[in-house]
């Protein structure tokens, strides 16, 4: 009888591990940074209008959204001029929140200066400040501990004497009092190559992992990426996983919805824009012409079909060009000024 007791016991245990493992979502991506405003799965069209900024003045900032639900176009008074935005969706209640960073860095040029987050919680409708130590390249999205984001900046800091200056990049992430820092270069003067954040969850466990790409302005073709696969943590010593990838302007994003971020960018060929995009899961490489050259590429999922959408923000005449992944058809929209800052460029923030 104990026997058949314990033998039901662990086919009972068996059972439910399978049923954990078969009820979690195939595709465990970080949402946080989907630009989704109304919560209804697609990213919307956003903008970030600056408000003036002077010695003496600082004007009232702007977000326009426009609602993939209704289409309706909510104005959002919010920071300052001065202030960069700061987009995520901090209270995981599926919309994306607005948010800025009020860096000092612009001012002062002091390295390691004190900023704020100035955050409003879709949730609530709540406003928090929240102190921030560091300044750069604003990535703010999933990378430790929970699904919320974590506040965190792509540092570049100026190393000894400054007229032969050596530079460290790094990532720095706070997760309430928890930082984490991650140096991951050093160079002196002298170098061709400029490194940004290529963000997203290229091994697709849920968590944005440490990544940039890395453009080499000297030798045509001899661009990369750099992963560094989650989890983020403080001495993380395994390299990172390199990969040559030849494009002028990146738009990492998961465009054929496995979850996993595939390597994507884009270069300019006769004024025009040539999209190479690289499927993580066939290696099939995708090219698309779409765009022309002074254009912001804005990738995300306006149609919801999880699928990354290609697409592009033309400041000359204010213009969307969003090409859907689930129907091949695309769409317009005249919505922006040239000045504005679109909310799905990839290091705009
Ligand atoms: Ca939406
Ligand atoms: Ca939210
Ligand atoms: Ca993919
Ligand atoms: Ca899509």
């Amino acid at each position: 009888m104990r026997e058949w007791c314990s033998f039901f016991t662990a086919l009972i245990s068996v059972l439910l591990l399978l049923w954990i493992f078969a009820s979690r979502p195939a595709i465990a991506r970080d949402n946080t940074v989907l630009f989704d405003f109304d919560g209804d799965g697609k990213t919307d069209i956003a903008l970030y209008r600056p408000g003036i900024w002077t010695q003496t003045v600082r004007g009232t900032s702007h977000f326009y959204v426009r609602n993939s639900s209704t289409g309706e176009t909510m104005v959002i008074p919010f920071g300052a001029g001065g202030d960069r935005p700061a987009v995520a969706d901090y209270d995981l209640d599926g919309k994306a929140d607005v948010a800025i960073f009020r860096s000092w860095e612009d001012t002062l040029k002091v390295p390691w200066e004190a900023s704020d987050y100035w955050i409003r919680y879709s949730s609530t409708g709540q406003t928090e400040v929240i102190y921030h130590f560091g300044y750069g390249t604003v990535i703010n999205r999933n990378f430790v501990e929970d699904g919320r984001p974590e506040l965190g900046v792509f540092t570049h800091r100026v190393l000894g004497d400054p007229t032969d200056p050596c530079y460290i990049d790094g990532f720095l992430l706070a997760s309430g009092i928890n930082l984490f820092q991650k140096d991951i270069t050093e160079e002196c003067s002298g170098g061709w190559n400029r490194r940004m954040p290529a963000l997203g969850d290229y091994n697709n466990d849920g968590y944005s992992d440490a990544a940039i790409f890395v453009r080499n302005f000297v030798v045509r073709g001899s661009s990369y990426y750099e992963i560094w696969p989650s989890p983020f943590v403080a001495g993380y010593t395994e390299p990172p996983i390199v990969r040559p990838f030849d494009v002028e302007l990146i738009a990492p994003g998961d465009y054929d919805a496995d979850g996993k971020t595939d390597l994507a960018g884009a270069n300019i060929v006769q004024g025009r824009y040539r999209w190479k995009i690289e499927f993580s899961s066939t290696g099939e490489l995708w090219q698309l012409p779409w765009g022309i050259a002074g254009d912001k590429i804005v990738p995300g999922d306006y149609d919801g079909d999880g699928k990354t959408d290609p697409a592009v923000f033309r400041p000359s005449d204010g213009t969307w060009y969003i090409f859907r992944s689930s129907d091949w058809g695309w769409e317009e929209h005249q919505w922006g000024l040239g000045t504005d800052i679109p909310i799905p460029e990839p290091n705009s923030f």
